[in-house]
């Protein structure tokens, strides 16, 4: 079976090429016609493609629409050596999202997933991929608010693991995705998770939390938290210790996508058997890949390997 599952949406992604006009604008209309590149775009898929990237055994779970959208969800993650568990499901589509040129050299990001396939992923889910008894399953507060039965389907992940299991779970707070009221249902999924990633960025937004401590503190049950802090780098609490990385020095082309490299990081490590700075400094370091890039996913060579932070006799060594 696989090491890891990772489990939610993915989506097709239209990246505007450097240059492109925003859509709309009279100079759009003229010779320079909008560019947009086709890619992907999933939190948990994009965790699943840097794990298999690392040599890990890791399946993605979810439903796509039967379309051509779908189809190029499956065929980019099968060719980063992901196997994908995915239903297609005829009477719903894959859902899009487009970063969108802000006209100020931005990007804002819009959401075209209403109803998605990946909407009806439920319970039903949770209990197969339980099934698999995987040593890592990894979601996100993303799918957790995508509809009642994703819920149930995070839920079944977390209350229903076996024994030897680790639940990871990235808070994943999207302001287009969670106001007020899912607030309250990010920090009690957090809450049941082994391993939780959260930037403080986030847990100020979401719970007005002012320091890694102070979400530490929101957050005593799960066994290791690991806290973004942006250019301050990173802290990690496990028990009544805790760690510091400092951020990588990288310029900042495009930062979406960069938590879900510094998750897989810091998965990796765990499942070599990892001490918790190393496998922190290898979450910074994929992290440093992506913010450096337009897309939520940059070339192989940009990302390496992976590295091997034990001596090789962890209870995961390859
Ligand atoms: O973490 C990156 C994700 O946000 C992106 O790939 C798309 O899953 C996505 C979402 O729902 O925003």
């Amino acid at each position: 079976g696989p090491e890891v599952v990772c489990a939610g949406e993915t989506m097709a992604l239209l990246v505007p090429d450097p240059g492109t006009p925003e859509p709309g604008s009279g100079e759009a209309l003229g010779a320079a016609a909008p560019g947009y590149r086709l890619e992907i775009g999933g939190a948990e898929s994009n965790v699943a493609v840097y794990l298999a990237r690392a040599g890990h055994r890791v399946t993605w779970h979810s439903a796509l629409g039967d379309d051509a959208f779908g189809r190029h969800v499956l065929a980019r993650l099968a060719a980063e050596g992901v196997d994908c568990s995915v239903a297609t499901d005829p009477a719903r589509r894959t859902g899009l999202y487009v970063k969108e040129p802000d006209g100020a050299g931005g990007t804002l990001v819009r959401y075209y997933r209403t109803a998605s396939a990946a909407t009806a992923l439920g319970g039903a889910d949770a209990a197969r991929i339980r099934a698999q008894q995987p040593r890592i399953v990894h979601t996100t507060g993303i799918t957790a608010v995508l509809s009642p039965s994703c819920r149930e389907l995070v839920d079944g992940l977390l209350d229903g693991a076996a024994p030897g299991t680790l639940r990871s779970f990235d808070v994943n707070y999207r302001p287009a995705l969670h106001g007020p009221a899912e607030a309250e249902v990010l920090l009690r999924t957090a809450r049941r998770a082994d391993v939780v990633f959260c930037g403080l960025d986030e847990a100020a937004a979401l719970w007005e939390a002012v320091d890694a401590a102070s979400v530490r503190a929101l957050l005593e049950g799960p066994e290791l938290v690991v806290v973004k802090q942006g250019a301050d780098g990173a802290t990690a609490f496990r028990g009544a210790q805790s760690w510091h990385e400092p951020a990588p020095e990288v310029g900042v082309v495009e930062p979406t996508g960069a938590g879900d490299a510094f998750a897989a990081g810091v998965l990796h490590g765990l499942l070599i058997g990892a001490d918790v700075p190393a496998s922190l400094a290898e979450g910074a370091r994929l992290a440093g890949a992506v913010l450096g890039v337009p897309g939520d996913i940059p070339p192989r060579s940009d990302t390496g390997d992976g590295f091997n932070g034990s001596d090789g006799s962890g209870p995961g060594a390859e």
